[in-house]
């Protein structure tokens, strides 16, 4: 995966993006960034590529020129138009669906606004998709366009190394994740739950099932359809439900 991340901001990016998984996705050659200075395409001597709202208003707008110029300069270095996604709270609220359709590219572009926004025009004229990632305004689209690149690139082969835990963890069944216990086997007081440390598999995945859904229905209720739950999941939250 190639993410060409237009911005006026690339260092922060590039720089939070070394660690960790993602940092050795990067060394490993899975994913790979390509950062496009949105002002090393500004055509005025002081580099300037915001300018005031026309009908008034607070802040300022990025101008469309720029933006436009910087989006060419990558596209001709492709062979097939990529999606170009720019990332806005006006977008489409981004998920784990959308995470694993982004993660079939094989490149995308990474639009980052600043100011008050982007000038509608440029948007109309490259802009394939809108993300948001969740109701609330940030000041930038940067942290939005590291939260997807984090939540797209960790599932893609290759990028963890442990191959089933991208498939088996929160949301891809639909449910939150089961609580997890490492040594010691009881700290302060409080012990590991004994079907932990049974060696019983069959008897971990049962509660772990369990864990996973009453902890969905208690903290996400949202997240549970009972049409779509089986007979045995309706008994375990009926038990649950009772016994409280
Ligand atoms: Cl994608 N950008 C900005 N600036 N604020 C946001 C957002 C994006 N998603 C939620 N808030």
């Amino acid at each position: 995966m190639i993410y060409h991340i237009m911005t006026l901001f690339p260092d922060m990016v590039n720089e939070a993006m070394q660690h960790s998984m993602i940092g050795r996705a990067r060394d490993n050659h899975h994913i790979q960034m390509n950062f496009i200075n949105i002002r090393d395409y500004a055509n005025n001597k002081h580099h300037k590529v915001d300018d005031y709202p026309y009908g008034g208003g607070a802040g300022m707008v990025m101008q469309p020129a720029p933006i436009y110029d910087a989006y060419k300069a990558v596209e001709r270095t492709l062979s097939t138009k990529p999606r170009v996604i720019y990332l806005t709270p006006q977008g489409k609220t981004f998920n784990q669906k959308l995470a694993m359709e982004l993660a079939q590219e094989q490149e995308m572009v990474l639009l980052c606004g600043h100011y008050e926004g982007i000038d509608e025009r440029v948007i109309d004229m490259i802009v394939t998709d809108q993300i948001s990632i969740g109701d609330y305004v940030l000041t930038g689209g940067e942290l939005a366009a590291m939260v997807v690149i984090d939540a797209v690139s960790r599932l893609i082969p290759g990028v963890l190394n442990n191959v089933s835990s991208a498939e088996t963890e929160t949301f891809d069944k639909g449910l939150l994740e089961y609580p997890q216990y490492t040594r010691p086997l009881e700290f302060m007081g409080r012990k590991v739950p004994d079907v932990l440390v049974s060696g019983h598999h069959k008897n971990i995945e049962v509660w772990r099932n369990e864990q996973a859904l009453i902890r969905t229905y208690q903290r996400r209720p949202d997240l549970i359809k009972h049409t779509d739950l089986s007979q045995q999941e309706k008994k375990i939250l009926d038990n649950y439900c009772k016994n409280r």
